[in-house]
Formats: structure tokens, C-alpha cells, sequence
């Protein structure tokens, strides 16, 4: 086909190609989630709808796109990483950003109201989206643990600090004031000695977020089939289906890698 003349401005694209043998890594966050959970009265310092449909729009997201392994979210953030054989869309960094990014805002929309109830949407959310690459299974696991320990420090410091004004009767800023400097032992401490609360019975799905995985399962089903000379009959037939499971545990110790050898790909 002749091509026109306008043709040319295609050449003014950049290659984006994600660079080989590199798990790639989209992470998206929630634009401006200060003011939309203040908005929609989330609990604080967790609200289960909320992080509930960030998990069922992480499903959504690793259902419908190719060759995502393992995904880990937490407040208003969910990392996807893509195995790093993956050829989805030719490794172009734009596309694989913008699919999941798509993906999970329509998903947040779509599924708002089986979480949220007759409470509505106020506005329609948006969320941000980055690429990066890591090339080995060590960097990998240390960027999915920083995002956990983020987590981690992240939630201690709001139960205690909302535990101070809920229960305490504190005020923001005095809460913020007894917290400067304080390591974690004291967080633990105050509140054990003083609301008697024990941090580590807190919900798991707070203190550790939530990482999504492949499970596979055996399925058998039965199924009507037709030899010749012989009538028909039923037959069981087991075949391997896989569906996407969510867990709450430690990924930063070994344990969890051990536990799902399937995960990584060997370094070499
Ligand atoms: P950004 O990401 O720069 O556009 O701005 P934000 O406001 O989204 O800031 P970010 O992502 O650093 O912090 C997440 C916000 O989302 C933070 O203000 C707390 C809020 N958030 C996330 N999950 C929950 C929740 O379960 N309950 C409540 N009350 N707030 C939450
Ligand atoms: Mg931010
Ligand atoms: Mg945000
Ligand atoms: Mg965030
Ligand atoms: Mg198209």
C-alpha cells in the first residue's frame, strides 16, 4: 500500500522497549487519595472496603493481562510485576503501563458499589502509573520488601497514631507531637501499655498488605464422550486450572520463595 506523506511523523515516536531478561515492574498509586478517602469517609487508619477494592481491581487486572507473576498492594498502591521472559506488547514500557493502568481504574469504577454499597462515587479517580526494571531475582525481592516495609512502617505509625486520637482523646497535632522521634518499640509500647493493645494481633491484611498469586488447581470434571461402536458414556477428566490467590504473609523472609519456587525465574 502507498504510503501517504504524513507517514513520516511516525518516525518522531520513541523506542521504549523494556530492556531484556528484566522483570518489569508497574506500580500505580492513587492520585490525590488524601482528599478522595477524606471525601468518602474511609475508616481510619484502614478501611477494608478500600483496600478490598484495590484487590478485587488488582484481580481484575492480573486476569486480563498476560504474564503477570505476582502482585503486591497496600494503601492506595499495587505493584504488578511481569515475568521477565514476558514478549506482552513487545515490552513496550507505554503499553504495559497504560493497559494496567486503564485496567484498574475502570475496575475501581465498575466494582466501587459492590464495596462501597449505595454510597456513591463522588468523583471519577484517577491513578498514577511507572515502569522499572530489575534484573535480578535479588533486586526484585528487595523492591517487593521495601514496598512491604513501607507498609509495615506506615501502618504502625497510623494505628497508634489514630489509637492516640480515638481512644486517647488527643488531638492531631498533640498525637503528632507524642510520636516525634519515637522508634517502633515505643509505638508498641504505648500502645500495649496504654490501650492495651498487642500490634502484632493487629489484621494481618493491615500490617503486611496484600500480595496476589497464581494457584493451581486440579479440577475434574465429567464429560460425555462418544467412541465409535460404543455407546456414550462418561468419563472424569482432571485438567490444571489456575486462579489467583491472595495472601497476607511475610514476602520479605525467605519462607514465602521457598513456599512458591514457581514465582521467579532462575538468574541465568
Ligand atoms: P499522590 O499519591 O501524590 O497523588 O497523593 P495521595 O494523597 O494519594 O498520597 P499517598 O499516595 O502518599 O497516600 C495515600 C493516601 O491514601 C493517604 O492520605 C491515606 C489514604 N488512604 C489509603 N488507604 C486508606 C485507608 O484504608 N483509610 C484511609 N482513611 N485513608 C487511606
Ligand atoms: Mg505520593
Ligand atoms: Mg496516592
Ligand atoms: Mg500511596
Ligand atoms: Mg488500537
Amino acid at each position: 500500500m502507498a504510503k501517504s506523506k504524513f507517514e513520516y511523523v511516525r518516525n518522531f515516536e520513541t523506542d521504549d522497549t523494556c530492556l531484556k531478561n528484566c522483570y518489569i515492574v508497574v506500580r500505580l498509586d492513587g492520585r490525590n487519595f488524601h482528599k478522595l478517602s477524606e471525601l468518602h469517609k474511609f475508616l481510619k487508619p484502614n478501611d477494608d472496603r478500600a483496600l478490598g477494592l484495590m484487590t478485587r481491581c488488582a484481580r481484575s487486572v492480573m486476569e486480563d493481562m498476560d504474564d503477570i507473576i505476582i502482585s503486591y498492594g497496600q494503601s492506595d498502591e499495587y505493584s504488578f510485576i511481569f515475568k521477565r521472559s514476558s514478549n506482552w506488547f513487545k515490552r513496550r514500557a507505554s503499553k504495559l503501563m497504560t493497559h494496567v493502568v486503564s485496567q484498574f481504574s475502570s475496575s475501581y469504577v465498575f466494582y466501587w458499589k459492590e464495596y462501597f454499597g449505595d454510597q456513591p462515587l463522588l468523583y471519577p479517580p484517577g491513578f498514577d502509573g511507572r515502569v522499572v526494571l530489575y534484573p535480578s531475582n535479588r533486586n526484585l525481592r528487595d523492591y517487593l520488601s521495601w514496598r512491604q516495609a513501607d507498609c509495615h512502617i506506615n501502618n504502625l505509625y497510623n494505628t497508634v497514631f489514630w489509637t492516640l486520637v480515638q481512644r486517647g482523646g488527643l488531638t492531631t497535632t498533640q498525637a503528632e507531637d507524642r510520636l516525634k522521634g519515637t522508634l517502633a518499640a515505643d509505638k508498641n509500647e504505648i500502645m500495649f501499655s496504654e490501650f492495651d493493645i498487642n500490634y502484632n494481633n493487629e489484621p494481618l491484611v493491615h500490617r503486611k498488605g496484600t500480595a496476589l498469586i497464581w494457584e493451581k488447581m486440579e479440577e475434574t470434571v465429567t464429560k460425555r464422550v462418544k467412541l465409535p461402536n460404543e455407546d456414550e458414556k462418561e468419563v472424569p477428566v482432571t485438567r490444571f486450572r489456575r486462579r489467583v490467590s491472595a495472601c497476607h504473609c511475610d514476602i520479605i523472609g525467605d519462607q514465602f520463595w521457598e513456599e512458591h519456587p514457581d514465582i521467579l525465574e532462575d538468574d541465568n
